[in-house]
């Protein structure tokens, strides 16, 4: 049956005579239909993602480009006078992340279902997903971000588990997204959640009773953990998601015919970050419940459970302390201490105990003891954990350690969001690379044709008047299309460096306030979210909505210099500012960035790089050479030294070099103090000059160098298309089928 009968069948009516809405909820039962036929029960091993995040964005148009009939459901609206663009404006984006770690996890769900594997991800279904962010007199503020509509992708199960916690017992309800394998397979979305939360608890902003577990416990994606309680909270929902995938897999094996000591021949279990680590202790507990022998369990576990490592930050390493575990799950704390029992029989090495001497207890540690693989999510970032922040338990396990550099579903990130550069490519190199992503090189045969590098420099024109138009419309911002497009999109974070970027504004103001006009003018894109109770990370972007408003409104400065920062950065928003950008802003201090992954999707996009040599932009230089990229600033080894010399003064450079006091001074200028707030201006230049644990000083002058060397190259714009050309033909590597691929080859053995 075609689409027309099917979307006609559903609607009872004629699609003309349909609303937007109408046509929405028709289309969202269509290919829930065609999504299910396609589950399939395959494959005797089974991959389980288990993780907090799963940040999967919109799914109508995936879908339907997964399944293969956007065009012709596109099309068929087109002709019966509707948009498919305003149809896809009623779907809520789930908010199931943070940031990379989560839209890795969708993109892995992705190629996972593409390439044919038998897998599941495992999370939670969070109702009011992470805040959404509301600008208010130039400060970010949060409000709750419901996103389940009546209609929706999720859909109810039977399967229910009892979940016990010290003090009661909750039982889980399940509930299943469909993935949709590009022209392949469908597989599941596993999201555990209560029956008895209470949306209703929530009160100003996103403030609730934090101690209400029943009614709290999936309301929103780890809350602030600032407190005492929101880390309680953040245990008792670590341990529901983990408990019901334990139960789950167990269940899901032994029906397969598994006996339990057998158990990694069904499944294999990666632990996405250290946030489903109680995976390991919970599986012990199940299976000597299910009368295996304590030694035996831990040795079947060991064989089924992976570890990835997404960061090196020591704030970001979890640590529970035990009292808060004896409080939450006290059933796991005799089998953590027998896990930590062992390792120090066995290694007598306090730096790899699981339980420290200050009664914490190290996620990763269990991970890396007692999963057989090791992984980083980029080269350099593997090796700093092999020969630096892991290095004792790499000299124990050097077996363990692999390297799985991140990769982007191209489905979502080209075919989906740049319809016009991926109809482009196809009439130049054919649609090959639709599936194998390494096909994108044969546009290296056109690195001299003039008419496919004319083509590609209006494509971004014509991506650059579609965001100004969506901009205007849901923002009410404005944006010069013949204006260079530099954007840097990302959560906050003083690694990440967006301030660094804002004194780069401050620089290129105060040089056209002395008459240094720009050969093209400029607008800087900003969009972040800074965690609830991250003070500096607020009031830089208190500085950039001071900057934005100071500079967008100096005619003297606004012809030739904008700034914009987006509300509510999210994964809808990416879509619309990734292929209208010309530079891709991956500035953080070298050996931060695990891996980064918008810096793939820009690249895809034909937009170049200005970077450090940190994380994946490594690797983006060694494919595209220094010619198609703009590297800048101190390598991994020298800020690690600094480090461990803690030799890096911020004082200093700010003393002794004038463009810096210049710079950093403005930050509370008359002028913006008019428009700002002292307090949150004068805290956040005190912490640059005090501080800046981030070293942004320690880049600056580098990084204006590249930036402004940057600019000039793009007034010659054949130049400029090259750079463009070779982005796009060497991100095939970054194909997410690829990292896919080798999680299997290496750790995963599916057949
Ligand atoms: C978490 C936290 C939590 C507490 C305060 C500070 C802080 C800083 C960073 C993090 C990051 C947690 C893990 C994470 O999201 N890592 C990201 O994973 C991406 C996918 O592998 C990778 O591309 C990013 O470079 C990495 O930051």
């Amino acid at each position: 049956m075609g689409m027309e009968q099917k979307l006609r069948e559903k609607l009872g009516k004629e699609i003309k005579h349909s609303s937007n809405e109408e046509i929405y909820d028709a289309l969202l039962d269509c290919v829930q239909e065609m999504a299910e036929e396609k589950v399939s029960q395959k494959g005797k091993k089974k991959i389980y993602y288990v993780s907090a995040e799963f940040l999967i964005g919109k799914l109508l148009s995936n879908n339907m480009i997964n399944l293969g009939i956007y065009g012709e459901v596109k099309e068929l609206l087109k002709e019966n006078g509707k948009n498919i663009g305003e149809i896809e404006e009623l779907e809520e984006e789930p908010s199931l992340g943070n940031g990379g770690l989560g839209r890795l996890a969708a993109c892995f769900l992705d190629s996972i279902a593409t390439l044919g594997y038998s897998g599941a991800g495992i999370g939670l279904n969070y109702h009011l997903g992470l805040f959404q962010q509301v600008f208010e007199h130039k400060l970010q503020k949060e409000t709750k971000n419901p996103w389940i509509q009546t209609k929706s992708w999720l859909k109810k199960t039977d399967v229910t588990y009892p979940v016990k916690f010290r003090d009661f017992t909750l039982t889980s309800r399940m509930y299943e997204i469909a993935v949709t394998g590009y022209n392949n397979r469908t597989n599941l979305l596993l999201l555990f959640d209560v029956d008895t939360v209470d949306e209703d608890m929530v009160g100003e902003g996103i403030q609730f009773d934090k101690e209400d577990i029943q009614k709290n416990l999936t309301l929103f994606l780890y809350p602030d953990d600032s407190d005492e309680q929101g880390r309680k909270l953040r245990i008792y929902q670590q341990y529901f998601m983990v408990s019901n995938a334990a139960h789950l897999i167990l269940d899901e094996c032994t029906q397969k015919g598994s006996n339990l000591y057998d158990l990694s021949d069904y499944a294999v279990i990666q632990i996405n970050d250290t946030h489903p680590t109680m995976i390991i202790p919970e599986l012990i507990r199940l299976l000597t419940e299910r009368g295996l022998e304590m030694d035996d369990a831990i040795e079947v576990v060991k064989k089924t459970c992976a570890y990835t490592n997404h960061t090196i930050l020591a704030e970001a390493l979890e640590k529970w302390p035990i009292h808060y575990l004896k409080e939450v799950v006290p059933q796991l704390m005799p089998i953590i201490e027998v896990l930590d029992d062992k390792v120090r029989r066995m290694y007598g090495d306090e730096s790899v105990a699981i339980i420290d001497r200050n009664n914490l207890v190290h996620m990763a540690h269990i991970d890396i003891h007692y999963g057989f693989s090791v992984n980083g999510v980029a080269a350099l970032h593997t090796e700093i954990l092999k020969n630096s922040e892991l290095n004792n338990f790499y000299r124990i396990y050097p077996e363990k350690f692999n390297n799985k550099t991140n990769g982007i579903t191209f489905r979502r990130w080209l075919l989906y969001c740049n319809p016009k550069l991926a109809e482009s490519l196809t009439d130049w190199i054919g649609d090959g690379f639709y599936k194998d992503a390494m096909e994108l090189k044969k546009l290296e045969a056109f690195a001299q044709d003039e008419k496919v590098l004319q083509r590609l420099l209006s494509i971004k024109k014509e991506n650059k008047l579609q965001l100004k138009a969506y901009l205007k419309e849901t923002q009410g911002l404005e944006l010069n299309e013949d204006s260079i497009f530099d954007i840097q999109v990302k959560r906050l974070h003083e690694y990440k460096r967006q301030q660094m970027n804002a004194l780069y504004v401050i620089y290129k103001y105060l040089q056209i306030k002395k008459g240094e006009i720009p050969k093209t003018p400029i607008t800087v894109v900003f969009g972040a979210k800074a965690a609830p109770a991250y003070t500096i990370a607020k009031d830089i972007i208190h500085l950039i909505l001071c900057l934005q408003e100071v500079i967008n409104s100096d005619p003297q400065v606004n012809p030739y210099l904008n700034v914009v920062m987006v509300e509510n950065y999210n994964v809808t928003l990416a879509e619309k500012l990734i292929p209208a950008c010309d530079i891709s802003e991956q500035i953080s201090l070298a050996s931060k960035e695990a891996s980064g992954t918008g810096n793939m999707k820009f690249m895809l996009n034909g937009a170049v790089t200005l970077g450090t040599e940190d994380g994946a932009n490594v690797e983006i230089h060694q494919f595209v050479g220094d010619d198609n990229i703009y590297i800048f600033g101190a390598s991994s080894d020298q800020v690690i030294g600094h480090y461990e010399r803690a030799d890096y003064v911020s004082r200093d450079y700010y003393e002794n070099n004038d463009m810096i006091h210049e710079v950093v001074d403005f930050i509370t200028s008359p002028q913006m103090q008019k428009v700002g707030s002292e307090e949150h201006l004068n805290r956040l230049r005190e912490e640059l000059l005090g501080k800046d644990w981030f070293m942004s000083f320690l880049d600056l002058e580098d990084y204006i160098e590249k930036k402004e060397l940057a600019f000039a190259d793009y007034a010659d714009q054949d130049g400029w298309a090259k750079k463009m050309l070779y982005n796009i033909s060497n991100a095939g590597f970054f194909s997410s089928d690829r990292t896919i691929e080798e999680y299997n080859r290496d750790i995963w053995k599916l057949c």
